[in-house]
């Protein structure tokens, strides 16, 4: 093996070969590896208040925005600073299973100081995010909740591309942690934060390019808060959801029909940044049925008179199409479990209790328990049948798959390309994907209270 003395030396010396060879030397290094220590972390989320004990990958920020590119391998090392267990997932890659973070189920959670390489050469641009996969339910409501952004292999020509990680926490009025889940939270909608922010910062402002084109990138990664956005006198359009550019438009959402963007999804947008500056942009939400602002975007320097309608599309990610006529339907039910214990399966937490139940059965939710949901052939076409049997409504996410909504009980959907969809109060929802990723992919509600109180399983594809 090398020393890093040695491995330096000889770095320098590819590089000032190349460099004699008349090249330019950065072409001739690697792709940074990310080193990325899960570690706590104090910050200002309220003025002039340190929260402590917060989670995230620096001692003093919230967790940085990691870049890759599309079709580029990318690799994070991934260090567990913390007492607890933990591992480290990638929403919305399709990725080799192997690298898909899910205790038991891919990988063996990683003790104290323990560390895993994560590789993987991610097909799709778009927005995508990480999170922890165990000990979710506080490590998650600590912080750790971050943006992945895999850019295009061709420069979509925005002037600013800015990146809006909303979630809440719940601080007393000390600043610090209050309780981050209850037995009635956990039965219900889940239990919300009372401290809204973006970026881990209260309504911040960033700036953008005067008379310019920004893409802003909104991530819901809360783990509880199903978002009601919208952003008043903003000419703009919707050109991206979870991760994938749209097949059929949406609508630009407004305060009366604002976009609805559940624990886990994401949106790009695309927006005209007004024509003077200092003028501020808001990206408001409904709380408690009242317009909030979470972020803004202020217009700085001189215009650049840039219009929606010079920006060509976004080029589509490469999913297959299924074929419906060929298509099996599997059908799960998302429904109550008997109240009762769940005993704790591993080092990656239980709340104690269960609420939940996939197709009857509850799960531990980010280790595996039973057998999988169902196995479909690799390659093949499916309709997955999600039937809400409860009251409350569920952002449904399938790891490793990309699928899309085909039709519903309830309301007209619009088939885009997903991996959370939220399904409805007493909802069907027909969703269809090819099943061409081989592996055991986790499947599970994305409001971590229910996730860890029995709705959760997984999906083989073999
Ligand atoms: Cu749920």
């Amino acid at each position: 093996m090398l020393h890093r003395r040695q491995f330096l030396q000889s770095a320098a010396a590819s590089i000032s070969a190349a460099g004699l060879a008349g090249c330019d030397p950065s072409e001739f290094l690697a792709p940074p590896t990310n080193n990325l220590d899960i570690q706590h972390a104090r910050y200002n989320v309220v003025p002039n208040v340190t929260t402590t004990n917060m989670v995230s990958l620096s001692p003093d920020a919230a967790p940085s925005v990691l870049r890759a590119r599309q079709g580029v391998p990318f690799t994070a090392t991934v260090t567990n600073r913390l007492s607890d267990y933990t591992t480290m997932h990638w929403h919305g890659i399709r990725l080799p299973n192997e690298m898909d973070g899910v205790p038991y189920l891919t990988q063996f959670p990683l003790g104290k100081d323990e560390s895993f390489t994560y590789t993987f050469t991610p097909p799709d641009a778009g927005t995508y995010w990480y999170h922890p996969h165990c000990m979710t339910m506080e490590q998650m409501a600590l912080g750790l909740t971050g943006a992945l952004i895999v850019d295009e292999a061709e420069d979509p020509g925005f002037n600013d591309d800015i990146i809006l990680n909303l979630r809440d926490f719940r601080l007393g009025k000390d600043g610090q942690f209050k309780e981050l889940f209850t037995p009635r939270g956990a039965a219900r909608g889940g239990t919300l934060g009372n401290v809204r922010t973006c970026n881990w910062d209260q309504n911040p402002v960033y700036d953008a390019r005067t008379g310019g084109v920004a893409r802003v990138r909104v991530l819901a990664t809360d783990i509880t808060r199903i978002y009601k956005l919208f952003l008043p006198n903003t000419r703009g359009r919707i050109i991206a959801l979870d991760g994938h550019p749209l097949l059929t438009p949406l609508p630009w959402p407004t305060e009366q029909a604002p976009l609805t963007l559940s624990p886990g999804q994401r949106v790009d947008l695309a927006i005209e940044i007004p024509e003077r500056e200092g003028t501020e942009l808001n990206l408001m939400a409904l709380i408690g049925g009242r317009p909030k602002s979470l972020a803004r975007i202020r217009a700085m320097g001189r215009s650049d008179n840039r219009k929606l309608e010079e920006l060509n599309p976004l080029a589509a990610n490469n999913i297959s199409e299924p074929n419906l006529q060929s298509a099996e339907t599997h059908e799960f039910v998302f429904g109550w479990s008997p109240s009762g214990d769940l005993p704790d399966n591993g080092f990656c937490g239980s709340l104690g209790y269960t609420f939940w139940s996939i197709n009857r059965a509850p799960w531990a939710g980010d280790a595996s328990g039973t057998g999988p949901l169902a196995t479909l052939k690799l390659g093949d076409s499916y309709i997955l049948r999600l039937r809400n049997e409860s009251p409350n409504v569920h952002p449904i996410h399938l790891h490793g798959l990309t699928f899309k909504p085909i039709r519903s009980n309830k309301r007209q959907v619009l088939p885009n390309w997903t991996d959370t969809a939220l399904l409805l109060k007493e909802e069907t929802l027909d969703v269809a994907l090819v099943a061409d990723n081989p592996g055991d992919w986790a499947f599970h509600c994305h409001v971590i209270e229910h996730q860890k109180t029995g709705l959760a399983g997984y999906i083989r594809v073999a």
